[in-house]
């Protein structure tokens, strides 16, 4: 199954055309004034350590003095590079969709910069350009020189595709040249993967952009050789200190690095939690092209191992900051977890992937949790500001005064010093049509209700019409060469009613017309109000639920409830909701009143005491978790406690 290019996809829907045109307007230039140094912002390290970079981005300023057109020192991340390409492929993917000649210049001019920091042979990362030369792809326990060349060439098919200018994907298929000539199989070449995976599942990328074989052969090799030999890193360590190049002795943690065996038998999600999804994107990748059964089956159970015990209903994952990491089953604490936005992009990309690679149905369900709720709380509906973490439970006194929760933040800040998360969140929604449509020879899969219409010239076109999640219905109109439409169901939808002149099959995932040519068909359907229990193992949500519509998870806040929060019961059989719509928050969104009660306060000084609880009745206002933080520093939560006797 493939996914198809961009541009062959219009989109047409209210929800997100608006956030398209937010990161249009506001994100994609507010980004580079950032990445410029242009503006006086508050950049926050990611968690409470003062070694951390903060104050500033320079990721700009490194380019320039890396290409001599600056005095100066690297400033920030060893990967903050990255953070210029991401924002621009966000703003290829948004010229694609609208042109913008003044945006366009920017990015050349930005590409110029680049492509003048690149060195003769291909090498380009401006950290180890400025700080430690001698050090070039030797210390890639930690280095990130093909995670930024990975996101390199992310950003060079995105501005050729949108522009047909070539530059950058030039300079990106140089610094490959030149990584192919230190990596391989060949004696005298390192034998070792990078410390944080996405040069797999670019490299694949820009094989099928190109059609270069040697791309997906390497592709295929930076995933054969992880972990192959698990002392590659203390090697590479004790060898830079054998040659006077550094006396670092770091300790190599490899099940962080996902480098404890190969991935193909690597079958749990261990380790921090980007790097293990931006693996398995990769790994599935991979699998599209060679149809390799061990990394299939391994894509399978680590996909399996998170969406059924280390997943947040909000699709946010990565239980622990220490490592920024998966923890073992069944363990998702709503207050200290981590929930990376670029975890939860991370997440959307490989179900994505995997679904390209299966057909199965689970990963669309997935995918769409994840996107709808974890990787959209990312930014404030301002478009300027970013979380890194996305909690389920805050409660912004007792965060402030414990230290185990310095990474929770209650407000979304202006800028990061790792900042990864924002232009992440940037380039997914700059792009989000990619994951609407896919094909193989006879059918055309549908795998989200979101309105738009697709044109494969000569062959057909495709358009679906609705306002999706906040009306009921859809329309959708094929007309061309016989195919076989699968329109895959969103989560928690029911009662199909479906009109058309033409024979349909329904599943419990999809609706299925047959080898059509022309169709027509209305689709209406109820949006119940789902009241989510965890499997009890999860210990942190025993007794609670979780409410959502459609793909919407929701959540109370402090703005709506006032505080103490924690006061909120929940019976789940006098439960009445009522939605109004909401247009202070976005344009259109949807509000939840439901009728529940409010514990008693507890009265006396004492801590533990033999007591009932009481409790009184109480409206609670809840909005989608995706919009929480917008309106102040507060408390918030996702799951509500049950009522116990009344
Ligand atoms: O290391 C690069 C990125 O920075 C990771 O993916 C994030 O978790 C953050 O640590
Ligand atoms: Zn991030």
């Amino acid at each position: 199954m493939k996914e198809f290019a961009l541009n062959k996809i219009q989109l047409t829907d209210e929800f997100w055309q608006g956030y398209q045109e937010l990161v249009r307007k506001e994100t994609i230039p507010y980004q580079y004034q950032v990445l410029n140094d242009e503006i006086d912002v508050d950049v926050q390290a990611e968690r409470e350590d003062p070694n951390l970079p903060a104050g500033k981005s320079h990721a700009l300023a490194n380019f320039r003095i890396a290409a001599g057109q600056m005095e100066g020192e690297h400033f920030g991340w060893f990967f903050q590079d990255s953070d210029v390409y991401k924002w621009i492929e966000s703003a290829g993917y948004s010229l694609l969709n609208t042109s913008d000649p003044q945006l366009e210049k920017t990015v050349d001019e930005v590409i110029d910069l680049v492509a003048a920091a690149q060195e003769a042979d291909g090498y380009l990362n401006t950290f180890f350009q400025l700080t430690r030369p001698k050090l070039k792809y030797r210390q890639l326990y930690f280095s990130h020189e093909l995670y930024c060349a990975g996101h390199l060439v992310e950003a060079a098919i995105a501005y050729d595709q949108a522009t047909g200018k070539d530059k950058l994907l030039t300079v990106a298929e140089k610094n490959i040249a030149n990584i192919c000539t230190y990596f391989g199989r060949e004696s005298g070449k390192i034998q070792g993967a990078d410390g944080h995976q996405e040069i797999e599942l670019a490299l694949v990328r820009l094989y099928e952009y190109t059609g270069k074989q040697t791309y997906l052969t390497f592709a295929d090799f930076f995933l054969e050789v992880r972990g192959e030999d698990p002392a590659f890193y203390e090697k590479e360590i004790l060898k830079n200190q054998a040659d006077g190049l550094s006396d670092e002795t770091p300790r190599v943690d490899l099940t962080y690095l996902q480098a404890y065996d190969q991935p193909k038998k690597q079958h749990e999600a261990k380790g921090h939690a980007v790097r293990m999804l931006y693996m398995a994107s990769g790994m599935a990748k991979v699998a599209q092209h060679t149809q390799d059964q061990a990394l299939i089956d391994a894509c399978e159970a680590i996909w399996e191992d998170i969406a059924c015990k280390k997943m947040y209903v909000t699709g946010g994952v990565g239980s622990t900051v220490h490592g920024e990491a998966f923890v073992g089953p069944y363990d998702l604490p709503n207050d200290t977890m981590y929930c990376e936005t670029c975890a939860a992009i991370a997440l959307v990309q490989f179900s994505f992937e995997l679904f390209k690679l299966t057909n199965e149905p689970k990963y669309l369900a997935t995918m769409e949790r994840a996107l709808y709720n974890s990787v959209l709380s990312g930014a404030a509906i301002d478009g300027k500001h970013f979380f890194y973490v996305n909690p389920l439970e805050v409660n912004p006194q007792r965060d402030q005064e414990n230290p185990g929760k310095g990474h929770v933040k209650a407000q979304r800040p202006d800028w990061l010093g790792c900042a990864c998360c924002p232009p992440n969140f940037a380039r997914m929604v700059a792009s989000l049509q990619r994951l609407v449509y896919t094909c193989d020879q006879e059918k055309l899969y549908v795998n989200l209700f979101v309105a738009s219409r697709l044109e494969e010239p000569d062959q057909f076109t495709f358009e679906q019409t609705g306002g999706f999640p906040f009306t009921e219905d859809l329309t959708i109109r094929y007309q061309g060469i016989p195919k076989t439409l699968i329109i895959h169901k969103p989560n928690g939808l029911s009662k199909f009613q479906i009109d058309s002149e033409h024979e349909w099959q329904e599943t419990n995932e999809a609706i299925i017309f047959e080898a059509v040519e022309n169709v027509t068909a209305n689709i209406r359907f109820e949006q119940p109000l789902q009241i989510l229990r965890a499997n009890p193992q999860v210990i942190q949500a025993i007794n609670q639920v979780a409410l959502q519509r459609g793909p919407f998870v929701y959540c109370i806040e402090e703005a709506d409830n006032g505080q103490a929060l924690w006061r909120c019961r929940i019976d789940p059989q006098s439960l009445e909701a009522t939605f109004s719509k909401e247009d202070t928050l976005l344009p259109i969104t949807l509000r939840l009143a439901i009728k529940g009660y409010q514990s008693e306060e507890w009265s006396g000084t004492t801590l533990y005491e033999e007591r009932a609880e009481t409790v009184i009745p109480r409206t609670w206002q809840l909005i989608p978790y995706h919009l929480w933080g917008n309106r102040g520093i507060g408390e918030m939560r996702v799951w509500l406690p049950l009522v116990g006797k009344k």
